[in-house]
């Protein structure tokens, strides 16, 4: 166990059968699934998920791609034969419009339904720095790239709707030069058309979590709630003291899921900071198995009717685990942290 010990809320409850996809479910070269978007459409649940294939050494694999399943209820998956995002398509790498070989992976999908149209927010590695992608597509088949990040910012989520006439995403760009190390922050920006972005400013920093000493970034998609943007966060604790954690020689961080309340309408405005983690590492298959122990990082988020959130996320970069939680109870626990 890693110190300082981290509880979870006690107000979210693990799926009982935990995980809900790994490996085993992938019809094609896999070894890591982890790190997936989640929406409901067109009557379905749909999954997008980073999948590592063929472990080499160190954090090396030789490929990644994004699979993609479906489900009736959120729980069970059925994973389709072939990739839908992979930078072994020729094709789909040609519409980046960048030189052959330019990108060298593409993995962490989030998926958000704006105006009836799927859009997916991407990590890029490039041989030039790493970069947030958006595409979008109504079959996960045929894509349209719209935008590249410059580097390094390659976390980035979509509100589901324009806010004040404007698309509005949250990312996490990764000032290393300037700050001396990592320490990385959530910033939200905003577009006319999802090709221009800009009017960034600052949400929330690693300083506003009680649990975080090295980066805070966007987990899942904002959840609409009618007293504000619910938005699940991952937050990151390193300690040098760490050593060997997982496959790696050394794995020095822990990553939990937290979350923040934001403004209706001006969603820059944090109204409200859990400052303790949501989910902590605790269970075998996210603080004891996997490549990458101790991390947990949420990056699909539905709420259902009745007022349940489902919160997909990634445990030890190994398996796609579910957690649910009552919504009224995650507001009031953020309103109850108080405002940034
Ligand atoms: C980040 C990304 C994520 C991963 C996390 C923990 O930098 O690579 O895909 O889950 O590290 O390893």
């Amino acid at each position: 166990m890693l110190t300082p010990v981290l509880h979870s809320c006690p107000s979210i409850t693990r799926y009982e059968h935990n995980p809900v996809l790994t490996s085993r479910e992938v019809p094609y070269a896999s070894t890591l699934v982890f790190n997936a978007g989640v929406i409901k459409w067109q009557g379905r649940y749909v999954m997008v998920f980073r999948n590592d294939y063929h472990y080499l050494e160190g954090a090396r694999f030789e490929g990644t791609n994004i699979g993609i399943c479906t489900s009736a209820d959120g729980i069970h998956w059925q994973v389709d034969p072939q990739p839908c995002f992979d930078v072994k398509d020729d094709a789909l790498m040609a519409k980046f419009g960048l030189p052959r070989g330019e990108i060298t992976r593409c993995y962490d999908p989030r998926l958000t339904v704006i105006e009836n149209e799927v859009y997916m927010t991407f990590a890029v590695d490039t041989r030039h720095g790493l970069r947030g992608g958006i595409a979008r597509t109504v079959d996960f088949r045929n894509w349209d790239i719209l935008s590249l990040t410059v580097p390094d910012n390659r976390n980035m989520v979509l509100f589901p709707e324009k806010i004040n006439g404007r698309y509005v995403r949250l990312e996490r760009p990764m000032p290393v030069y300037s700050r001396g190390r990592d320490r990385f922050d959530m910033w939200l920006s905003e577009s006319p058309d999802m090709i221009f972005w800009g009017k960034s400013t600052l949400v929330a920093a690693v300083e506003d979590f009680h649990y975080t000493n090295d980066k805070v970034g966007p987990g899942a998609p904002p959840v609409k709630t009618d007293r504000g943007w619910l938005v699940f966060t991952h937050g990151v604790d390193i300690d040098q003291t760490r050593g060997k954690n997982g496959w790696e020689d050394a794995w020095k961080k822990r990553y939990c899921a937290g979350m923040v309340l934001l403004d209706l309408k001006d969603p820059g405005k944090v109204i409200g900071v859990y400052r303790d983690p949501l989910l902590a590492p605790e269970t075998d298959y996210e603080a004891v198995d996997g490549f990458r122990t101790n991390v947990i990082f949420p990056t699909g988020a539905i709420l259902e009717e009745d007022g349940t959130v489902k919160i997909y996320y990634g445990a030890s970069d190994t398996v796609i685990a579910l957690a649910t939680a009552n919504v009224n109870e995650l507001v009031d626990l953020c309103l109850a942290g108080g405002a940034r």
